[in-house]
């Protein structure tokens, strides 16, 4: 075993020198800053070496066992020597492996070459820049305003790490833009594009109490009938709240509407086809017992849309909670509530990976005001971030 140091001004150049002296199997040990006679900094890595390991000359001219793992991509397993090789990279024995003394193909030598380069370029950005860049600044504002709207620390490393390595593999990247478009893409892959609810459908709406259920409910019946010249029908299968049946009656009085209370649900609704018939639920509770009545009563309607609603001033932990309870009734989609009165909607993001679907409607008015509304990743993004709308572009 070959141990050494190497000290240059960036991690690129000492990587480059240990490339050199000790070849491609060299492994990094340590990496530090160091300060040169002239007072610049610099670093320093250990690097070490098996000294029966073959340098990078040898490396190229034969293909030693770390490189037959390429093998596969480029050349088919026909041969006993290459049957070997394919049952070492199954099984992981590579002592197995016999060295193959023919030359590497220039195509394997220059992806290998590519590959060294973005990881030095990683290296670099990693391990020299964040004390010195100006971007840091930047990047914690942006870490806490992400932590502040209740991103997961998980979601916010992710985003960060993906931006870096982004940002690594080009020169003159901007990271907080690149942080900013990949919040757009993050928002947008857990919103689902509006859909066209045809004659027959029948949208629940479940979620906790006092999300605004009926509310968008009412929003949602007010769209289809106003843009959409919709036939629709109101339905409500809560029988726990007090004026439950009223709130229907005047929703559907207001839009002209036919409604079904609670008792005549399991009934008349049943055998209902025509129309668009959106159906009200009472909140869910904590009583595992209560909801798996409400949940058999949803079973026996068969709705072809069940959106969870909740609000965006949800505590998080509650939220999923909460959306824990609500799976159960394998939702097909999730809407936000209250986006007027909170812009934290970190939580949207690890909803959708608890419900396993996506957002299809916020809201941002009292019930009876306003219109139904689709997610605009962009807006969330820009609100999250706190930024003019082109710095959030994808
Ligand atoms: N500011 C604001 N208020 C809302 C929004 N959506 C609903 N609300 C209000 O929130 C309150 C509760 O809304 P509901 O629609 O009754 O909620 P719910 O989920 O049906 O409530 P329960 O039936 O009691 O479980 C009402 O006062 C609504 O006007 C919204 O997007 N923004
Ligand atoms: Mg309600």
């Amino acid at each position: 075993m070959k141990v050494k140091s190497f000290t240059a001004d960036t991690v690129a150049e000492a990587l480059r020198l240990i490339k050199a002296d000790m070849g491609r199997n060299a492994i990094v040990l340590k990496t530090r800053k160091a300060v040169s006679a002239k007072g610049t900094t610099q670093v320093e890595i250990i690097a070490c070496i098996n000294d029966e390991q073959p340098t990078t000359a040898s490396v190229k001219k034969t293909v030693a066992t770390e490189t037959v793992k390429a093998a596969p991509k480029v050349s088919p397993m026909a041969t006993p020597k290459a049957a070997a090789i394919k049952k070492a990279i199954v099984t992981g024995a590579h002592d197995s492996v016999p060295k193959i003394e023919e030359p590497l193909s220039p195509i394997i030598n220059q992806k290998l070459d590519n590959r060294l380069e973005r990881l030095e370029r990683i290296l670099t950005r990693y391990l020299v820049n964040p004390v010195q860049n100006e971007d840091v600044d930047e990047l914690m504002s942006l870490r806490k305003q992400l932590s502040e709207s209740d991103f997961t620390n998980e979601f916010i490393e992710s985003l960060i790490h993906d931006s870096l390595l982004e940002t690594a593999a080009e020169a003159d990247s901007d990271l907080a833009q690149s942080i900013r478009s990949g919040l757009v893409r993050r928002f947008a892959s857990v919103m689902q594009p509006s859909i066209e609810l045809k004659e027959g459908d029948r949208v629940l709406f479940i979620g906790p109490s006092g999300s605004g259920k009926s509310s968008m409910m009412g929003k949602l019946a007010a769209h289809l009938i106003g843009q959409k010249k919709s036939k629709v029908k109101l339905a409500s299968i809560d029988d726990f709240k007090i004026g439950g049946t009223e709130e229907l009656n005047s929703y559907a009085d207001l839009l002209g509407l036919q409604s079904f209370s609670s008792f005549e649900v399991t009934g008349s609704l049943k055998a209902e086809s025509s129309g668009i018939i959106l159906i009200d639920s009472p909140g869910l509770t904590a009583d595992e017992g209560d909801r798996d009545k409400l949940f058999c009563r949803i079973n026996e309607l068969n709705p072809t849309h069940c959106v969870f609603v909740f609000s965006a001033l949800t505590r998080p932990s509650d939220l999923y909670t909460m959306a824990k309870w609500g799976r159960a009734a394998t939702p097909t989609h999730f809407a936000m509530t209250m986006m007027d009165l909170s812009t934290k909607y970190g939580g949207v993001i690890k909803l959708a990976e608890i419900l396993n679907c996506k957002m299809l409607w916020t809201s941002d008015a009292p019930g009876g005001i306003g219109d139904i509304q689709v997610p605009d990743p962009n807006a969330m993004a820009r609100t999250t971030l706190e930024v003019e709308a082109e710095l959030c572009k994808v």
